[in-house]
């Protein structure tokens, strides 16, 4: 028997199907999650107008509340809200049964419309706000909420802080009404932010241009909604939202049949949980325009061929001629226990031993060692890139691989167009501290399946575990005990090098 985890969606009927209750439930279904829905209001509108509005009954309300008071609800979304007692009456179910909420403040639509008078916004902002768990305006609405005029980047910044101070505990503020219009050669970039207080980051997709861009507030909202109701992060969950409001923005369609552009209108349409490279955003912690040229042009250098295939993480240099003659052209230098000019001596000797043997030696987060001695590539994990200069391990023309665990890192990784992308860990692993729920085969696969990057798994891999990972399709299978631990590591190697290459067939 399966089972799907509960939406509980606050939204209005939209009679034109172009936004409100019925983009929530075609897009929670789109990611296998249920949706129970309650109407807060019967709007008449059509593409052009909203003719009026009309909040259900206190009564109608309360009645639809009590039903679904015993279902197994994991997150609430909110979006149009017919009346204040509504607004409270949401707050109080949230609170009371400690459930994240997700609030698109429908207050203006695209087309201009105000929803909300001002009693309705302070109780929004008074009672709302501190029983929430994102808050997803654009900037029409944070501007109305928040009491300042955007037109920087630096007032988004500031928007979302005085939202912050209002009770939410994270804000996407969406920048559909904000692009960035790059030179006439580059395409527009639509750049949304995301802050908690503690963590804050741009997410960056290329404008799509279409007319049927209907519903995309109320899609973003439910995306989140059902990618946390499906146990993702709510960090993860903003970077999920915004591949299926591209994918939805690709797949759209026009509700009615003419060739005249400016008559056509559609929603945007998201069928499927976002799985395409097309769709990842870009997540910078600085506005995606403001990294430096040398980032923004072009990928890091490609790994040559043959694909990297076996790829041991080892300690020492020592292991690199141990390894060689047994097929492995790959290898990484991952040394914890050095300083100084130990460091230094084993670093220099390794990246000769890879020379010498025509082994692609990465070595792992000592990036200025590993330009000054000529490395074939860096890898890095996401808690280096602080620290790293990207910009100089690119001029010096090294290679460079990023460990990734989750959606926000794979977005964050994609910023920077490496060589390679790590996904891990696909099992559990006794061998460095995860607190990642490890991806397990069919993880694995969803991004092999997503990414276009060279991909190498890592994490938990042994002997019984390498061929099904092989036969994912990665580019590479890393490992560390299950070599290095080896009664007799060299036949375990050529063993993987072999189950790699017949994988390849
Ligand atoms: N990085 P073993 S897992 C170094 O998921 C490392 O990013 C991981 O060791 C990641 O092969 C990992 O012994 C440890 O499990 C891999």
């Amino acid at each position: 028997m399966s089972t799907r985890p509960t939406v509980l969606n606050f939204s209005g009927n939209d009679t034109a199907g172009l936004a409100g209750v019925a983009v929530d439930i075609k897009v929670q279904h789109a990611f296998d999650v249920h949706s129970a829905s309650i109407i807060t209001a019967n709007t008449a509108q059509n593409n052009k107008e909203v003719i009026s509005i009309n909040a259900v009954s206190e009564s109608v309300f309360t009645d639809q509340l009590s039903a679904i008071a015993s279902m197994p609800i994991k997150v609430i979304k909110v979006g149009l809200i017919g009346t204040v007692e509504q607004s409270e009456k949401i707050a109080s179910f949230a609170k009371e049964k400690q459930l994240p909420l997700v609030l698109d403040p429908v207050i203006a639509s695209s087309s201009g419309t105000v929803f909300l008078d001002d009693t309705f916004l302070s109780c929004l902002k008074q009672k709302l706000l501190p029983n929430t768990l994102l808050l997803t305006p654009n900037t029409i609405e944070a501007e109305l909420l928040a009491g300042i005029k955007i037109t920087t980047e630096g007032d988004i910044v500031k928007a979302a802080e005085i939202l912050l101070s209002m009770g939410t505990k994270a804000v996407l503020i969406k920048g559909g009404h904000f692009s960035v219009d790059k030179a006439s050669d580059q395409e527009a970039i639509v750049q949304d932010y995301f802050s908690d207080g503690e963590m804050s980051f741009w997410l960056s997709n290329k404008k799509i241009n279409t007319s049927h861009s209907r519903g995309t507030g109320c899609a973003l909202s439910s995306s989140i909604a059902a990618s946390l109701a499906l146990g993702y992060s709510l960090y993860d969950a903003v970077v999920i939202a915004k591949m299926a409001i591209s994918q939805g923005l690709r797949q759209s369609y026009s509700a009615i049949n003419t060739k005249d552009t400016d008559k056509s209108f559609g929603p945007v349409n998201i069928t499927n949980f976002p799985c395409e490279q097309i769709d990842l955003p870009v997540l910078t912690h600085k506005p995606y325009g403001h990294l430096s040229s040398t980032l923004l042009d072009g990928a890091f250098p490609a790994c040559n061929k043959p694909l990297l295939g076996l790829y041991p993480v080892v300690e020492r240099a020592d292991w690199i001629e141990k390894l060689v003659p047994v097929g492995v052209t790959t290898m990484q230098l991952r040394v914890k226990d050095l300083s100084g000019d130990a460091l230094e001596n084993e670093i220099a000797k390794a990246i000769a031993l890879g020379a010498k043997h025509n082994c692609r030696l990465f070595i792992n987060d000592y990036w200025r060692l590993a330009i000054k001695h000529n490395a074939y590539g860096v890898h890095l994990g996401q808690e280096d890139l602080h620290d790293a200069n990207l910009d100089e391990i690119k001029k010096a023309g090294l290679r460079l691989g990023l460990s990734t665990h989750c959606h926000y890192e794979v977005a964050r990784a994609h910023a920077y167009k490496p060589s390679y992308i790590a996904c891990g860990p696909v099992f559990h692993t006794t061998t460095k501290d995860m607190p990642w729920v490890p991806h397990g085969l069919a993880g694995l696969s969803y991004w092999r399946d997503v990414l276009s990057y060279p991909l190498v798994a890592i994490g938990g891999i042994n002997t019984e575990r390498f061929g099904p990972i092989a036969a994912t399709g990665v580019d590479s299978v890393a490992m560390i005990t299950a070599i290095t631990l080896a009664d007799n590591p060299c036949d375990v190697a050529a063993n993987f090098v072999q189950q790699f290459n017949d994988a390849q067939h």
